[in-house]
């Protein structure tokens, strides 16, 4: 219901470009007091928010804050009085604002300026020269491509998919503009999934109905009273739930302290031990990386043997489980899948199998799983393998008990509110001819082989062949697997347009760059809590377009009129028109709720923002109840209506890579495999504590991280004593597709064999010209590997990988991942 994959309804409406600029910041209307007054009257059940304002209301992806500005500058920032757990990353929204490395002007690569699409010198990019160009040269360059691709080629050479965490905000949505700019000019290549969960999503529709990734949760405070036992598998929810999609409301991180109170016993199923395990004083279990579904089936299995599994849920709920009970017991094949058998592929002792078995039958178990365990090859299985864990235990749509796979993220559990829900501007219809999507994290894989055909998910899917890539609000060289594969696939097209604030790597390998603004030099609003939909939040803005900066809108209106469709981009409407817009439709839902809101001028002049009331029964809310409950009523999305432990329609499609009911395979690559003998160490790629991705790489919060000026990587004791290697040191990181430069912070909080290093370091190759160079920042995709999951999901590998390490002796290296390129 929330993710990038998941948009909510949306509406029509834009912009006029030009009268952007115009609006004044707080137009002063009413006096302060007046308006509390006003406002406490139209929502009498509301606390009085916000009554000591002392900035500029508007947030980000990691929270809602006053900004405080000074001479035009943007100079601190204090958290929303209501927010249950202030994010430290707002503190860096001054740095930004004026970061020393934001893209200034339009830019456009010097031989690409000279040789045109043609004769672009591709090989080029990343290391060419910089020539700056005014904003009419930079939009009738980018907009002679589009009108010259659709001429000659048609939608399927321009892939737009542009994935990517962007900025929050309803309006300035940039990958949303950059779809109803292409929507109107003759379409584009789209894709479909996303890097988050691509393999689950896929494997959760065929199980249960629903991607169920992004499903609302039991609600937090009927876990908080009915759950006895709460197992974290593979997941760090006081990490992940620090940033969401939308605006957070940080519920998830006050569920938690709610039951780090009441002394509920926690489970952390994690070969890292975790910031919230430490936290929550969590027992640890540290299996081998890659080797969930093993550890599932083995404990499974003693479900099984010693009668502990709820049979009659079983029946009743499920279909197949004759099938998975036959693949368990090796009637299938042969092979006893007992606690023994896990032990020995993921390294826990059999005994604790067993024991975590019946302690998860014996009392109330939730079962909360993060998304790492599926962002890696066979990746399908883990959630399908716990969803039949759950099933097996019975507790499924109980209170307190089953599974939950979105507790750690954009706070899932926080109980909904009754109000409206703001609609976001509309991408338009795409034309006939548009091409189909690809999977998301194909990318590399269909720039280097148009024409090439996959499976996904019962379909084939041809590539297109793409000559021209536009990315609005993401940042593929962080994102992607094998970036220096990437680096070669992105060698293909004829022309790369980038739309960043920042000189990050994608921006670097573009031909054209276009400067945007941030959030916080455009006015917005945004929802506050992606489950909850607790609040709207204004987005005032702070500071002015910094540079030459424009807001994307501004950017794809110019695109627009240069391409003839202006009016039908902006349907003759400023910001404040569409604001106003938006805001009056979600005001209209709420009345319909009969909650009712002051009209949008004054909430707009107001600087504050909205807070919708809970139902008193959302707070007790279970996930799966009314299934369970009448099953017949209330069937599930699959073709049994069921769980389905064996997918007649997966097993139908006839991959060996993914079977009709769920198992353990060894993936690609992992500590049993071949690659182990040169590569021992596995791999864990866990986002990173202090940023959101590569966003805020560059400010200086870095330095609370950083080792030695790298991305941090966790060793063990031993892998590092083993090797020579001290804490603080500088390492060289490598397998046979790349090489990066990290700093060694030795701990004990990772099992042996494992090596941590966090996603999100900006690539920074010592010698772009050489292919596998050292990154001297430390991105962690230079490692990892770029195969889909399965011919089922085509979900990404990111999360694993072999490599080895060692002490680095080489000459000293500045990172520059965060400087400005040559003539930039
Ligand atoms: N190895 C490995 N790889 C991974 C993962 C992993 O766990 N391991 N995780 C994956 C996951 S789950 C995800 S979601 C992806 C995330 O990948 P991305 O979403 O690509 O990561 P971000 O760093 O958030 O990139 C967003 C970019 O948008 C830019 N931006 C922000 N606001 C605006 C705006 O208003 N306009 C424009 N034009 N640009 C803007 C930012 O500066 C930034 O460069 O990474 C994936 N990659
Ligand atoms: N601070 C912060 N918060 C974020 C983000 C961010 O970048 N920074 N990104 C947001 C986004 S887009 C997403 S998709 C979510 C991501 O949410 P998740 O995908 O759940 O987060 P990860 O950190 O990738 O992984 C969670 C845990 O899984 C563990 N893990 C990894 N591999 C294995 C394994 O093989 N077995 C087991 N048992 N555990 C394993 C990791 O050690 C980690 O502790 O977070 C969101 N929240
Ligand atoms: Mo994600």
């Amino acid at each position: 219901m929330t993710n990038e994959a998941i948009p909510l309804s949306r509406r029509r409406f834009l912009t006029g470009a030009a009268a952007l600029m115009s609006v004044p910041l707080l137009c002063g209307l009413w006096p302060k007091s007046a308006l509390a007054q006003a406002i406490s009257q139209a929502l009498p059940q509301f606390v009085a928010l916000r009554q000591a304002q002392q900035g500029i209301l508007t947030g980000a992806h990691w929270g809602a804050f006053e900004a405080l500005v000074q001479d035009g500058r943007m100079v601190d920032v204090k958290p929303i009085q209501d927010d249950p757990a202030p994010n430290e990353l707002i503190t860096m929204a001054p740095h930004q604002v004026h970061a020393p490395n934001r893209v200034k002007y339009p830019m456009v690569r010097k031989s690409w300026l000279e040789g045109g699409p043609l004769n672009c010198k591709p090989e080029l990019r990343g290391r060419d020269e910089w020539v700056r160009v005014s904003w009419d040269k930079a939009l009738t360059l980018v907009s002679e491509q589009i009108t010259r691709l659709q001429k000659e080629h048609g939608p399927q050479a321009i892939y737009a998919g542009s994935y990517g965490w962007k900025s929050v905000g309803m309006l300035h949505n940039s990958r949303t503009l950059l779809h109803r700019l292409l929507n109107l000019t003759g379409g584009f290549g789209d894709y479909s999934g996303d890097y988050s969960t691509g393999a689950a999503q896929v494997i959760m529709a065929h199980v249960v109905g629903s991607m169920e990734v992004y499903e609302q949760q039991t609600a937090w405070p009927n876990v908080i009273e009915n759950s006895k036992l709460v197992v974290l598998w593979g997941c760090n929810p006081l990490i992940t739930l620090k940033n969401s999609w939308n605006m957070p409301d940080h519920e998830g991180l006050a569920g938690f302290e709610a039951l780090k109170k009441k002394g509920t016993r926690i489970i952390s199923i994690d070969p890292i031990y975790n910031e919230s395990a430490r936290d929550l004083k969590a027992h640890w279990i540290a299996p081998r990386p890659y080797t969930d579904s093993a550890m599932i089936i083995g404990i499974a299995h003693t479900l099984l043997a010693e009668k502990l599994h709820d049979a009659d849920f079983l029946k009743t709920y499920t279909v197949g489980f004759d099938k998975f009970e036959a693949y368990l017991t090796g009637k299938e094949d042969g092979v006893v899948k007992d606690a023994d058998w896990a032990a020995a592929i993921c390294g826990i002792d059999a005994n604790t199998l067993r024991e975590l078995a019946r302690e998860m039958a014996k009392q109330r178990t939730m079962i909360m799983a993060g998304w790492g365990i599926q962002r890696q090859h066979r990746g399908e299985q883990p959630h399908w393998l716990l969803v039949t864990l759950a099933a097996m235990l019975g507790q499924i749509g109980l209170p307190g008990g089953g599974f939950g796979f979105s507790y750690h993220y954009s706070s899932g559990g926080s109980p909904t509110a009754r109000g409206g829900i703001l609609a976001g501007i509309s991408a338009g219809k795409a034309p006939k001819n548009a091409p189909a999507s690809i999977p998301v994290a194909r990318i590399a894989d269909c720039l280097a082989n148009p024409g090439k055909t996959i499976n996904f998910n019962g379909a084939r899917v041809t590539y297109p062949d793409v000559k021209m890539v536009y990315v609005a609000g993401g940042n593929t060289f962080h994102q992607h697997q094998d970036t220096n594969n990437l680096v070669k696939a992105w060698q293909r097209p004829q022309t790369i347009v980038v739309n960043e604030p920042y000189w990050t790597a994608t921006a670097k390998h573009a031909d054209i760059v276009l400067p945007a603004t941030t959030s916080y030099e455009r006015n917005d609003m945004e929802m506050g809590g992606d489950y909850s939909q607790l609040y709207v939040f204004p987005m005032h803005q702070c500071v002015p377009p910094q540079h030459e900066s424009r807001n994307d809108f501004d950017i794809f209106a110019g695109l627009a009129e240069k391409l003839g469709v202006l009016e039908a981009y902006s349907n003759g409407k400023n910001e404040m028109q569409w604001l106003k817009g938006m805001y009056d439709d979600m005001k209209a839902q709420a009345r319909d709720a009969r909650v009712a809101l002051p009209p949008f001028d004054m909430f707009w002049a107001s600087n504050n923002y909205i807070r919708f009331p809970v139902p008193e029964q959302n707070k007790q809310w279970v996930r799966f109840a009314d299934f369970r409950e009448n099953p017949l009523l209330n069937p599930l999305g699959t073709p049994s209506g069921k769980i389905e432990i064996y997918s007649d329609t997966v097993e139908k499609m006839g991959y060996d890579d993914c079977r009709g009911i769920p198992g353990w395979m060894p993936p690609h690559e992992w500590y049993q495999g071949p690659q182990a003998q040169k590569y021992p160490l596995s791999l864990n790629t866990a986002h990173p504590v202090n940023r959101l991705h590569s966003q805020l790489d560059n400010t200086p919060l870095r330095k609370k991280y950083a080792v030695a000026d790298r991305e941090a990587i966790w060793i063990n004791p031993d892998d590092a004593s083993l090797r020579g290697i001290a804490d603080g040191d500088l390492v060289r990181a490598f397998n046979d597709r790349g090489q990066i430069l990290v700093g060694a912070k030795v701990t004990p909080d990772v099992r042996p064999g494992v090596v941590r290093i966090s996603e999100g370091a900006w690539f920074d190759p010592a010698n772009p010209a050489e292919p596998g160079s050292l990154c001297k920042n430390g991105n962690v995709n230079c490692l990892t590997f770029d195969i889909g999951s399965s011919s089922l999901a085509q979900g990404n590998c990111g999360h694993m990988a072999q490599l080895e390490i060692e002490k680095y002796q080489g000459p000293a290296l500045e990172n520059t991942a965060h400087a400005v390129p040559v003539g930039a």
